[in-house]
């Protein structure tokens, strides 16, 4: 069966209410009522720290939190819940990964190998990493089309390479890149991947397994759950042998003025109170998401992306930026005679909200060689009709430039 965005979106308060159309989910997604549920009936009937105490409150709570966890690792087909890390989204996930694998594995004469289509937080975390290690950061080229340059990426992934990052699928251009292929070339000289999959998990099942990376980093607000919460997946043996980096409460399981030693995985890097209903929320977004066919789901965002894509090349004065084969449903475009900024105020006041500007990876604008873009990215509840309106918008905007 067709998924019907039309039902989609009544599941969703403010997208429901359909004052506007909201085509910047890159930025963040809206949350379905059966999310903002969970976490009102969280607050109303079980609210209680989790882990520690002896009352049956905390251990509902516990139990609940918990639950979320299983949910997630089900989701990403971890081997086990140990590999499940709490944080407060991709860019906390990511900084763990550099601080505290970089901040042991690295040294002088190693290099961190990225590219230049990534999200700040997937730069400038190794950056630091690098310059307290003494190690060098290297940044594999992008091609015309927005796809990782490969020639380049084997040139620069050397033996002294120990870890390469990159993104699943890019936030500003929307290009999917070939994960399982990028693992197997980092493997082959021994380096850990470390995957961005901030702009992959609402669009498609993500298999950790099958991907083969060591490490993933996600967002539960870019996939209809809350924001301040999000994963890091990581290699049990790696997560094992990794030192803690944040310390407190929680991750702890003796402490003597003299020493400590470390609660077991995930806990040893859960310092403090976490965010237990936003991982409530997001186990809640999780089940949404299995309510719904997957290749029906991707089949209907790719639609409003090739529409959306063929009726604006058609626009004069419309230039598409990013045209790899396989996208997620992201759409960046430039207006002649109208910087980005500008035309996202135009699109604002007709009710279609894009985000516009460098989109955090400033790096790739400068490949590009683009002050920013404009750029409209799609969600579950989005239909035809809202690329439409998008399409019209572009239309009148071009009138007033
Ligand atoms: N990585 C990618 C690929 C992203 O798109 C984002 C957020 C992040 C990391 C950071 O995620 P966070 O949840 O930790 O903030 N991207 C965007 C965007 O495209 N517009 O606003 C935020």
């Amino acid at each position: 069966m067709p998924f019907d965005p039309l039902a989609a979106a009544r599941a969703f308060p403010l997208i429901d209410r359909g004052e506007n159309v909201y085509l910047d989910n890159a930025a963040t997604t809206q949350k379905p009522a059966a999310v903002l549920d969970a976490v009102r009936r969280y607050y109303e009937t079980t609210n209680a720290n989790v882990h520690r105490a002896a009352h049956a409150l905390s251990d509902a709570a516990t139990q609940a939190f918990e639950s979320a966890r299983a949910d997630v690792a089900r989701r990403i087909n971890a081997r086990t819940t140990a590999e499940v890390v709490w944080t407060r989204g991709t860019t906390e996930g990511i900084n763990l990964v550099a601080q505290s694998y970089g901040g042991s594995a690295l040294g002088p004469g190693d290099r961190v190998l990225i590219t230049e289509l990534e999200h700040h937080s997937n730069i400038v975390p190794w950056q630091i990493a690098c310059a307290r290690t003494g190690a060098t950061l290297a940044a594999a080229k992008v091609t015309p089309e927005g796809g990782i340059d490969l020639d380049d990426f084997d040139a620069k992934l050397d033996q002294d390479t120990k870890i390469v990052a990159f993104g699943h699928v890019s936030n500003a251009l929307g290009t999917v890149n070939p994960v399982r292929d990028l693992v197997a070339r980092a493997r082959a000289v021994d380096a850990v991947t470390v995957v961005d999959g901030a702009q992959a998990m609402a669009h498609f099942r993500v298999d950790v397994q099958e991907l083969g990376c060591d490490f993933y980093a996600f967002s539960g607000h870019k996939m209809y759950g809350p924001t301040g919460i999000g994963v890091l997946y990581g290699r049990e043996e790696l997560l094992e042998a990794m030192p803690p980096w944040q310390a407190g409460g929680e991750m702890i399981e003796e402490v003597t003025i003299e020493a400590t030693t470390y609660a077991r995985l995930p806990f040893k890097f859960e310092a403090g109170t976490p965010n237990i209903a936003g991982a409530i929320g997001l186990g809640a977004a999780i089940g949404y998401l299995e309510g719904i066919d997957a290749s029906a789901l991707a089949s209907h965002e790719d639609r409003l992306l090739r529409t959306a894509t063929s009726r604006l090349s058609q626009v004069e004065g419309v230039r598409i930026l990013g045209t790899a084969p396989d996208k997620g449903p992201v759409l960046s475009f430039l207006m002649d005679g109208g910087h980005p900024h500008d035309v996202g105020t135009l699109l604002d006041q007709q009710g279609i909200a894009v985000r516009t500007g460098h989109h955090c990876a400033m790096p790739l604008m400068q490949r590009l060689d683009v002050p920013g873009t404009v750029r409209a990215s799609f969600g579950l509840y989005n239909s035809l009709t809202d690329v439409e309106r998008l399409v019209a918008g572009v239309h009148k905007t071009r009138s007033f430039l």
